[in-house]
């Protein structure tokens, strides 16, 4: 392709302009103006550099076709329009060519269209990797993880008919030619008080929908189910039906799609009785009990519910009715019954219906992993790919919206750091000419979650460990005093402290200024879901069963293991995992999609301007086009570099004995490139536009063609 045509790609003004860096001028209202044209044109992508902008055209376009998937192999990234297999492209080449392991970090809030992305991504890469029996298994394995994760994982919200509800990061690994050879799945925090309780038209997670719906009727009797919805309590009745979506032929998708990953018959036949242990336990009902010395045991009300979720799991019934009327307690070796209450019966069962189903999740990834994990041991090149929960702002936002909007500051926090941070700090190491440019770091955010000393996070561990009556009360009392001493201290240093304390804020309330907006957090639950402890009584239950599954995720009730030393808390394990995952990250090459929501109405064609504004500002997607239009688009150490085009110039070709640096300068001049073009740092040579770069690979391979020629001819006339 010519240098002419790649301009008309990017830069063509009907649709808007590709690549925002060739914004002409650049402000706010261009960006978003450019972003509206484009959206307007069903082209949902847009460059910032190699930085790709997705705006969810809820509607579904034609651009994910095969022939589309054959347009973008093997192209340059600037080559064509932009689409998110450009990026895809990119990635894999890279990690296949230069060796370069890599991630796909997909950011935006929730319903920005992160989950469609990385499944583009995952079904690109698919589709252009390898081919051959054995690896068209893998990859189709890999693909079907999708809707069995979905189906457990995924519901409808407010915000997002098929809102992901857990943290996923897959890493798919190829061996030294680019053939995928499996992969490895981690998951994080699965919002699982869901289980239990679902805000107002919101639903429980797709697949008891799908399983009430979908199964035959012989599948539903031997689960002991009734296909309606209202019969249980745990399925919210008020948006049981979400529009366009046939929860009976997601069934089947999800049933195919475990056969092919690799579930037996029977394993499926068990999670299915664990789906239905749930729905039955939300049924049951407890009534008080007077006893002589005073106080009131809970009794359960109608035992058929509970029958048949014994027989479901091979549970002794008297155990776990007795499970539900008491509760042991060990201390110094002395073990002590006491009786529980029907609150606390209530509290007992909600929580082990969260426990068993969170737990079934985490079976369900590792015996994913099971069947994908790559069957060498050998060195393997890796392709992470991470599509997370997005931030969240509800009206009532409670334990599980801080997490996921943790989770979402550490990833603009990486962001922030390779894009912003890093890349202008290289050209200051390098000593190229340089204007700051200014940005807002949330470091300051992440800190006053996660520090180990006075972060949120650490006093609400602190909290929950401490002996004494410990509440959600205590817990906000020592967040105030700490956070506003803190705040004081922090004051001095900027003026930006992200604890806000006011007199406006209702009772029992905390507020965070995330670098997302504002969020308002209910106390209530946080001390209980970070403790997430289940009666001993209980998890002893579930051990006794005679259910090969249920067993082994109830390790703990085995009294040949009794373990009095504490779980450690959801918290912190959120905490070290997403710690964990933030190393993995730094050390791959990264490549992002920023997610954008048009509207806050699920519609396709509209495209609310505050909207996008907000989202654009917070992404730091203004502060990323300023960096990247100053800056320069490429980059490579001296040596690499005269390595690679030497051959361009006959004084670099075949040696060149001087310093690379000045065999560098030599070989661009010799090409006439402009001067303006590059800058010479002090280890790497810096290209300002991509065009440049086409421009020498497209000489590289015009010279290597041509060797190719001369080769055949010497070849021919000796024969
Ligand atoms: V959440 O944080 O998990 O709540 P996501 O993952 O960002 O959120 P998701 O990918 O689930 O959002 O997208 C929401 C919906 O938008 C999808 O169910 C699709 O109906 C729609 N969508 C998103 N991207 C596309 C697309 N490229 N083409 C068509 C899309 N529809
Ligand atoms: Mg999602």
């Amino acid at each position: 392709m010519s240098k002419m045509e790649v301009k008309t790609s990017l830069l063509d003004n009907m649709i808007g302009v590709g690549d925002m860096v060739l914004i002409e001028p650049l402000s706010e209202d261009t960006f978003i103006e450019n972003l509206r044209k484009r959206f307007e044109h069903n082209e949902i992508y847009t460059y910032i550099g190699s930085v790709v902008i997705s705006m969810n055209p809820y509607k579904s376009l034609p651009i994910y076709t095969a022939e589309k998937v054959e347009e973008y192999r093997n192209r340059n990234f600037y080559e064509l329009s932009p689409h998110i297999y450009a990026l895809a492209d990119e990635a894999y080449r890279s990690l296949r060519d230069q060796d370069k392991d890599q991630c796909i970090l997909i950011t935006g809030e929730s319903g920005a269209g992160k989950t469609e992305a990385s499944k583009f991504v995952m079904s690109y890469v698919a589709a252009v990797c390898g081919k051959g029996q054995e690896v068209n298994k893998v990859k189709e394995q890999l693909l079907q993880s999708n809707p069995v994760l979905e189906a457990f994982g995924n519901a409808k919200t407010v915000r997002n008919d098929n809102s992901s509800r857990f943290g996923k990061y897959m890493d798919i690994e190829f061996d030294f030619k680019g053939d995928p050879l499996g992969g490895v799945i981690s998951n994080y925090l699965l919002e699982k008080s869901r289980v239990v309780k679902q805000p107002r038209g919101e639903r429980n997670f797709h697949i008891f929908y799908q399983l009430l719906s979908g199964a035959s009727d012989d599948t539903l009797k031997k689960l002991k189910l009734d296909r309606d919805f209202s019969k249980y309590n745990y399925l919210s009745l008020d948006s049981a039906t979400v529009n366009g979506l046939d929860d009976a032929a997601c069934f089947r998708t999800v049933r195919n799609a475990m056969q092919i990953v690799g579930f037996m018959e029977d394993e499926v036949q068990s999670v299915l009785e664990l789906v239905a242990a749930v729905l039955k336990l939300g049924n049951l009902e407890f009534k008080p009990e007077s006893r002589c010395n005073g106080f009131d045991e809970s009794r359960i009300k109608d035992k058929n519910d509970l029958k048949e979720m014994c027989e479901l799991l091979g549970i002794e019934q008297s155990v776990l009715e007795r499970a539900f009327s008491f509760r042991t307690v060990e201390a110094k070796m002395e073990k002590v019954s006491t009786t529980l209450n029907v609150a606390q019966a209530y509290y007992a069962r909600d929580a082990l219906a969260k426990n068993l189903y969170s737990r079934l999740f985490s079976w369900l990834v590792n015996r994913i992993n099971e069947s994908i994990k790559a069957q060498t041991k050998s060195r393997k090149k890796v392709m992470g790919v991470l599509d997370i929960y997005g931030f969240e702002i509800f009206e009532d936002n409670s334990f599980e919206q801080f997490i996921i909007n943790y989770c979402n500051e550490k990833l603009q926090q990486i962001f922030i750091e390779l894009t912003l941070r890093e890349e202008q700090e290289e050209y200051i190491r390098e000593g190229i000419e340089w204007t700051n440019i200014e940005y807002f770091n949330n470091a300051i955010i992440c800190d006053l979650i996660e520090n180990n000393k006075n972060g949120i996070l650490a006093m609400l561990d602190e909290e929950c460990l401490r002996p004494g009556t410990v509440t959600d009360e205590t817990f906000l009392d020592k967040l105030n005093t700490v956070c506003a001493e803190h705040q004081h201290f922090e004051s001095r240093q900027s003026k930006n402290s992200k604890f806000l304390t006011d007199h406006s804020l209702p009772h029992n309330c905390f507020r965070i200024q995330h670098y997302a907006g504002k969020v308002l957090y209910r106390v209530e639950g946080f001390v209980d879901k970070n403790n997430d402890l289940l009666y001993r009584d209980l998890s002893q239950a579930m051990y006794k069963a005679n259910h090969s599954l249920i067993k082994i995720l109830f390790p703990e009730g085995n009294p040949a293991k009794v373990n009095l030393k504490r779980p450690l808390t959801a918290g912190f394990q959120f905490r070290a995992s997403v710690g964990t995952l933030m190393k993995n990250l730094l050390t791959k090459n990264p490549n992002y999609i920023r997610c954008i929501k048009p509207n806050d109405k699920k519609a396709a064609h509209i495209f609310t301007d505050s909207l996008v504004c907000h989202q654009v500002r917070y992404l730091g997607l203004m502060e990323n086009v300023r960096v990247r239009r100053a800056g320069y688009a490429f980059r490579q150490a001296y040596e690499p570099c005269l390595e690679r085009y030497k051959m361009l110039c006959k004084q670099t070709w075949p040696h060149w004995k001087g310093p690379a640096r000045e065999g560098v300068e030599v070989l661009l001049k010799n090409l006439q490139v402009a001067a303006e073009e590059f800058a010479y740092g002090r280890s790497k040579i810096f290209i300002r536009n991509p065009r440049t770069l086409f421009f020498l690979e497209e000489k590289r391979r015009q010279c290597l063609e041509d060797l190719a020629t001369l080769i055949q001819k010497i070849y021919r006339g000796w024969k």
